[in-house]
């Protein structure tokens, strides 16, 4: 972050990327947690551009099988796409809170105008790379770095009216444990690196993220960080919408965030999939915030 101050946070209440309902209320969560006192504290200028609204079809939800609620994600993703775009024109690092992780499809999109290389760490036990043809669900949420490279329904690659906004050999995959079959072969085709549950455990999480930091900082003019709670184990963070066992822990995650703050490689981040309905006392926003915090300096002593 250098001398950058000040943080300019925008909420998007989203859950159209799938179909547990309560991860709307995300940002509210977050905010409830203490995320801005505690960003203030920190010493930043903080400024809360408030919520996205999320315009939900009169006539209910589209349950079409293969890209649930496409129109209402496009609306949502050029709204926030220049919401964002505007934030760092007015020299803000930008700081959004999911909602489901369909939100990266516009929020990438507002940023990466700005990079002629982006870098991006995607920090998730899934892998989010389906297209509509391999996507086991038709969640939307199961995509999004997949049209972040370009591939999937023009309507969502276009965002932002440009594509790609993102080169496979620019991104790097934390924490992955569940994978699908066409996730698996996109991966290996477009060569993505992947640490994955194994090389966390193999290695450890700093090996991990020194050779992320080392990579990225080599071949990118900016990092955006996609921090997807479900990459943490739910023993920790309980509250989002498809638990995966075996996942990264609460001490690892504050180290990688530490590590990245040390770095100051990261230009943006969004921290997305916190559901307090599906929370037990808010832990999981109370797990993210204090995230945020280590990601932008805070230390013990
Ligand atoms: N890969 C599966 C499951 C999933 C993806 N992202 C989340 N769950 N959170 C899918 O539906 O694409
Ligand atoms: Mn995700
Ligand atoms: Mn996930």
């Amino acid at each position: 972050m250098g001398e950058q101050k000040k943080i300019s946070i925008v909420g998007v209440p989203m859950d159209l990327g799938q179909i547990r309902r309560g991860v709307d209320m995300g940002p509210s969560a977050m905010r409830y947690a203490g995320l801005i006192e505690g960003l203030k504290n920190q010493g930043f200028q903080v400024v809360d551009y408030g919520d996205i609204t999320i315009h939900r079809s009169t006539n209910g939800t589209n349950q079409e099988q293969k890209l649930r609620n496409l129109q209402e994600v496009i609306k949502v993703s050029e709204q926030l796409c220049s919401e964002l775009d505007e934030a760092i024109q007015k020299r803000g690092f930008p700081l959004v809170l999911g909602g489901d992780h369909s939100i990266s499809i516009g929020s990438i999109a507002g940023i990466a105008k700005h990079y002629k290389n982006l870098g991006v760490i995607w920090y998730d036990a899934h892998a989010d790379l389906n297209t509509a043809e391999t996507s086991p669900s038709g969640n939307i949420h199961g995509m999004p770095l997949a049209i972040n490279l370009g591939l999937g329904h023009k309507l969502l690659t276009n965002i932002g009216g440009y594509s790609p906004k993102v080169k496979p050999e620019n991104i790097i995959i934390i924490g992955a444990r569940s994978i699908d079959d066409g996730e698996r072969r996109l991966i290996k085709e477009k060569g993505i690196t992947v640490f994955t549950m194994h090389e966390i455990d193999r290695r450890g999480m700093t090996a991990v993220m020194e050779e992320a930091i080392d990579y990225l900082a080599k071949r990118t003019d900016g990092v955006h960080l996609s921090f997807d709670l479900d990459a943490i184990d739910p023993i920790y963070a309980p509250g989002v919408g498809t638990p995966v066992f075996g996942g990264v822990t609460y001490r690892e995650s504050h180290l990688a965030m530490e590590l990245l703050a040390e770095s100051e490689l990261i230009t943006s981040a969004e921290f997305v999939e916190v559901n307090p309905i599906l929370d037990d006392k808010n832990t999981t926003a109370d797990v993210a915030i204090e995230l945020v915090a280590s990601l932008l300096g805070k230390q013990l002593l």
